[in-house]
């Protein structure tokens, strides 16, 4: 007598998978892809992103927990070794990493230091090679392909493009394969476990990377002071501050009769509107703390 039952049905999968390499990787711009919103910021400038960003993935029969990080580099000053410490830390607490390389733009000591903290870390390593709508030579491709599977046993190499999407949803596959099994970490709704509030004052920092230059990205901090929605939904009242390093850096964020400031709070309220829903009255202030990145009271007052 034969009798037929169901196959058990395949376990849920969960994890937490930290996202790592170079500055300017792509490795916020592929989060905000993976989740489908903008949680973490973007410039073209490399160490735009300071802290640790939680991102939920829901899939069927799935949940990713992301962190994206700040770019591995070698710092130099007490923030910089703040923001890397950060980054570092995140790697090795990760089920699965996911390390993201530019491959429009070999980068080999960027490389060398991104596998370094690969190989000392014991976690499967799913391996995005971001930013193939830049290349061309599609021969070249698979070259970088054959020559980083070589360098360490990845569970995947996959060519992708966090900007136009190519191939992100096979790097989600591959991480869930990857991933144990295990329960959902967070309810079905939950897309990060940052407020409105903190990524208001991010969404103001990253017009600060992508409207100055030279020093200005790098010598600022942005802090909300108040963050106040109306009873209905309908509107929020945000005051928040620049801190700047130095006199003569606010002469440039304010601009001449103010116009980049004003850049800056239009183009900020725009994205806090597109995020929230509602109309937002934006308020900024622009203030000098002497050197506030080598004091590190200051440096954890500003939330780094
Ligand atoms: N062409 C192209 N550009 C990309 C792609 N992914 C990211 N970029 C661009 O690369 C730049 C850096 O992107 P981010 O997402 O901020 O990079 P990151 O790795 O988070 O950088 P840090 O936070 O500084 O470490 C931005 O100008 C992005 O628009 C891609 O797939 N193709
Ligand atoms: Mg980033």
């Amino acid at each position: 007598m034969t009798t037929t039952s169901d196959p058990a049905p395949a376990p849920f999968k969960s994890g937490y998978v930290t996202i790592a390499g170079a500055p300017n990787s792509g490795k916020s711009t592929l989060l905000n892809r993976i989740l489908g919103e903008k949680i973490s910021i973007i410039s073209s400038k490399p160490q735009t992103t300071r802290t640790r960003i939680l991102g939920v993935c829901h899939r069927p029969g799935a949940q990713i927990v992301f962190y994206d990080t700040p770019g591995v580099f070698v710092a130099k000053d007490t923030l910089n070794l703040r923001i890397v410490d950060t980054a570092i830390g995140a790697i090795g607490e990760a089920d699965v990493l996911l390390a993201v390389v530019d491959a429009a733009r070999p980068d080999p000591e960027a490389e060398d230091c991104l596998l370094q903290k690969i190989r000392n870390q014991k976690h499967p390593a799913v391996l995005a090679l971001n930013k193939i709508d830049l290349v061309s030579d599609k021969q070249g491709l698979l070259e970088i392909i054959e020559r980083w599977s070589g360098r360490h046993p990845f569970e995947a190499v996959v060519p992708i493009s966090a900007l136009d999407g190519t191939q992100v949803e096979e790097i989600v596959s591959a991480i869930v394969k990857a991933l144990p099994a295990g329960p959902a970490y967070y309810p079905e709704d939950t897309l990060t476990d940052v407020t409105e509030r903190f990524i208001a004052a991010e969404l103001i920092r990253e017009k600060l990377f992508r409207l100055t230059g030279e020093e200005i990205p790098y010598a600022s901090a942005v802090t909300v002071e108040d963050y106040k929605p109306s009873a209905d939904g309908k509107r929020v009242s945000i005051a928040a501050t620049i801190h700047l390093e130095r006199d003569s850096q606010k002469g440039i964020v304010i601009g001449k009769g103010g116009a980049v400031l004003k850049r800056i709070g239009t183009e900020a309220r725009q994205d806090i509107e597109r995020m929230t829903g509602a109309k937002v009255y934006l308020k900024l202030f622009v203030r000098v703390q002497k050197n506030w990145r080598k004091d590190s009271k200051a440096i954890e007052r500003f939330g780094y």
